[in-house]
């Protein structure tokens, strides 16, 4: 039998190719020198930094999964989730920026765009030239889409599109919307669109006073009759399994992103018991400190094992959306539980923002909640083992 690691407890890494090593390490050492040093100000801050975007993009770490002709790395889906988790080691709103970004900006622009919409705006997306965002939820319709409101009118050359979407990532400083809407002209039929920033009747406000998530800007997407061209149109879907097949990718890249979390608070709570002294002993030296540290490494090592197989069956087009549901549902709810603990195993330093733990803590609420809560994925896995919906 090998020696053990407790870092990586059930080796992961050998499961890894070269290429996918190579490319989690260039996005670690991005993330930690790029991103570790400027995260605890801007988060005390709620600091805007668009330009991280192109810094992203200088490091090839947006559109991992789009094909290299139109900027993107054409790496696996493996690959994408260890980028996430990278970013995320650090802060989930950078992760979030980079996730919209990829999976949900640049993957329907690429699956259901037509080729002149691939050639104007992936290069620059790819980039981090061009910020994007995505538009569905609406003031009255979060956990169920379907209610959503927001109406695209027929005009001669195109299309009137009106309504409001809210809790919209990167929509104050984005340069494209993607933005779902029902249109009349299908039938009512839910279908994308790409809008641009500076298009008459189209606002994007910024949402004040975040307590979660403050290294990333959220807003609103306001459309007061905004009139674009037929080649406005995503043609290649329609109904909503067009923004759910965005929705798969991001979500399983926040389920190994949350693990990167989950991993930076138990290496630093570690840390912490090893260096804190109490009667007269390192606190990791007693059972109540290292029965939590087991727990962490047991539910991290197993929640990232449970990504590395869904990503492999999605690179192998084998993934099915509940396997998603699966993974995201557990290691959000894993990752909180991880953060919430170490935030205590530090005791009073826990609340500091320079232990770091706690800005983890506040951050998974809402990483557990957007992309479909804890509670709805609940609900696509109790349907899918019963056939029964309860969502209403
Ligand atoms: P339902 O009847 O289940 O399905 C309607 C149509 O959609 C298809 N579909 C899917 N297709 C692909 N992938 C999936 N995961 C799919 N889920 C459903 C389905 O086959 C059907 O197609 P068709 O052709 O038969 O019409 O629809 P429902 O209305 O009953 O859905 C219920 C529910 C709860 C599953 C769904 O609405 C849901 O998942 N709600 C959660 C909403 C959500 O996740 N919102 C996320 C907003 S974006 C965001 O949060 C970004 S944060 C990003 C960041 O900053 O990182
Ligand atoms: P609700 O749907 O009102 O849910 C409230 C509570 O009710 C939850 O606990 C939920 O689980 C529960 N609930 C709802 N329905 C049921 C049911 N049938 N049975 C049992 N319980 C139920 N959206 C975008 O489109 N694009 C983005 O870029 C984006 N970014 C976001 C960034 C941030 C910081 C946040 C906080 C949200 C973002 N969202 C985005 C929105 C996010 O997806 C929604 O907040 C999420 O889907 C939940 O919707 P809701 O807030 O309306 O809550």
């Amino acid at each position: 039998l090998s020696r053990f690691d407790w870092e990586d407890a059930l080796r992961l890494e050998d499961r890894l190719d070269e290429d996918e090593r190579m490319l989690r390490d260039a996005a670690r050492a991005f993330a930690q020198d790029r991103l570790q040093p400027r995260v605890t100000d801007a988060y005390r801050e709620e600091r805007a930094e668009p330009e991280i975007f192109a810094e992203m993009g200088e490091a090839g770490l947006l559109g991992v999964t789009v094909p290299e002709e139109y900027g993107g790395l054409g790496a696996s889906y493996v690959t994408y989730g260890l980028v996430a988790r990278e970013i995320e080691r650090v802060d989930s709103g950078y992760r979030s920026m980079m996730s919209v970004q990829s999976s949900l900006v640049m993957y329907p622009i690429h699956a259901y765009g037509t080729e002149a919409q691939r050639r104007k705006y992936l290069p620059g997306l790819a980039a981090g030239t061009l910020i994007g965002c995505f538009g569905l939820t609406e003031p009255d319709a979060g956990s169920d889409p379907a209610g959503m409101k927001t109406r695209a009118e027929k005009t001669p050359g195109g299309y009137r599109l009106t309504g409001t979407k809210t809790w919209i990532s990167n929509s104050p400083f984005a340069d494209v919307f993607v933005v779902w809407a029902k249109s009349e002209a299908h039938g009512g039929k839910i279908r994308g669109f790409v809008l641009e920033k500076g298009m008459k009747g189209l606002s994007a406000p910024k949402i004040e006073g975040k307590l979660s998530l403050r290294a990333s800007t959220t807003g609103e997407i306001v459309m007061d009759g905004v009139e674009v061209g037929d080649e406005a149109l995503l043609p290649g879907v329609e109904g909503l399994k067009g923004p759910f097949g965005c929705l798969n990718r991001a979500r399983y890249g926040i389920a190994w992103g949350v693990l990167g979390a989950a991993e930076d608070c138990w290496h630093r709570a570690r840390a912490y018991g090893l260096d804190r002294k109490q009667f007269g002993k390192p606190i990791a030296g007693t059972q109540l400190f290292q029965k939590k540290l087991a727990d962490m490494q047991t539910e991290i090592s197993l929640g990232l094992m449970a990504c590395l197989q869904v990503g492999r069956l999605m690179d192998e087009a084998r993934a099915a959306p509940e396997m998603i549901s699966l993974i995201k549902r557990n290691n959000c709810g894993k990752a909180l539980e991880i953060a919430r603990a170490a935030r205590d195993m530090h005791g009073g330093n826990g609340i500091s923002e320079s232990f770091q733990v706690i800005r983890h803590m506040i951050n998974l609420e809402t990483v557990n909640t957007y992309e479909g809560t804890h509670d709805i994925h609940a609900l696509i896995l109790g349907r899918a083992q019963t056939g029964l919906q309860a969502f209403f």
